[in-house]
Order: structure tokens, then C-alpha cells, then sequence
């Protein structure tokens, strides 16, 4: 596959998390007594623009506590949603799509889920989501022709 010589192709995504403490009286019923909050890692476009024209699939490594740590999600949307604590780093793994010719891209996002306040009565009146999330872009130097085409939407 011939590459286009002297193109680099940019694509803009957002990756990061969310994550809400649970209010004491809405806690899941299946969720471990030692999880505090529910959380979601997410890959997505900008203004929640469709990228799956060039990703094709992230894998989410979670903390080994978790069952099943390895989340392959083929489709958007390219989330995890789950319940936790305290704080671990999540591996985020990008395959672009098979016309690419591209090798996979691995990225870090750090989750901390820490109760907030010294104590209950401060933790009650702090409840909002923590979002965390980075805007990146990925660049293609040289793209294979068939994916410049597809990137380029000719
Ligand atoms: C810490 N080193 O102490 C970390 C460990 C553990 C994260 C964090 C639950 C997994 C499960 C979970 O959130 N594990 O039991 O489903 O901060």
C-alpha cells in the first residue's frame, strides 16, 4: 500500500472520565459495600462528532480488581461505565480502522475516586460529577492511500 508522501492527516478526540459519588440512599443494589462512586472512561469526538470512520475499537485496561479488566468496545459509543474506588490508572488502547495500516496507540487516564470533605455532613453537600477529560489529536504522518481517502472523504 503506497503512502502519501509528505501529508500528515490530524483528527481531534476528547478521552477522560466522569465520575459522581453515590448519595447514600441511591446506591446500587449490586454495587460492593467499598465502592463510593459510579464512574464512565469515554473516547468520543469533538461536539460528539462520529469518529468511527477512522477508530475502530478501544480496549479499556481497568484496574485488575476489576472482573473481566479488559473492556474491548467495538462500537460507539467507546465507554465503560462502572462502579469503584480510590484511584488507579486506566489503559486506553486505540485500533484504527484495518484500512489504516496503523498500529494501535495507547493512552493513560488516571482515576481518582476519593470521598470529598473531612467528613459525612461535608460529603453531602458535595456531590456533583468530577469530569476529567482531555481534548487530543491523534496525527497520521503519512497515511496509506486508501485511509487517506477515508480520511479526507474522497
Ligand atoms: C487504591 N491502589 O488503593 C488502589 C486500588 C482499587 C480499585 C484501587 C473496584 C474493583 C471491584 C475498584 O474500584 N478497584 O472490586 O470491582 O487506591
Amino acid at each position: 500500500n503506497k503512502r502519501v508522501r509528505g501529508v500528515s492527516v490530524f483528527r481531534p478526540f476528547i478521552f477522560g472520565t466522569e465520575a459522581k459519588p453515590f448519595e447514600p440512599e441511591k446506591k446500587p443494589a449490586n454495587a460492593p459495600v467499598d465502592h463510593t462512586h459510579q464512574w464512565r472512561i469515554f473516547v468520543k469526538g469533538v461536539n460528539d462528532e462520529d469518529i468511527s470512520y477512522w477508530l475502530k475499537k478501544v480496549q479499556f485496561k481497568l484496574h485488575e480488581t476489576y472482573a473481566q479488566s479488559v473492556r474491548t468496545i467495538e462500537q460507539p459509543p467507546f465507554e465503560v461505565v462502572e462502579t469503584g474506588w480510590g484511584e488507579f490508572e486506566i489503559q486506553v488502547k486505540l485500533y484504527f480502522v484495518p484500512e489504516s495500516n496503523e498500529k494501535p496507540q495507547t493512552l493513560w487516564h488516571s482515576l481518582k475516586l476519593h470521598p470529598y470533605g473531612p467528613d459525612a455532613e461535608g460529603m453531602r453537600e458535595r456531590r456533583e460529577v468530577v469530569v476529567s477529560q482531555n481534548y487530543e489529536e491523534i496525527v497520521f504522518n503519512e497515511p496509506v492511500e486508501p485511509f487517506y481517502e477515508i480520511l479526507t472523504g474522497g
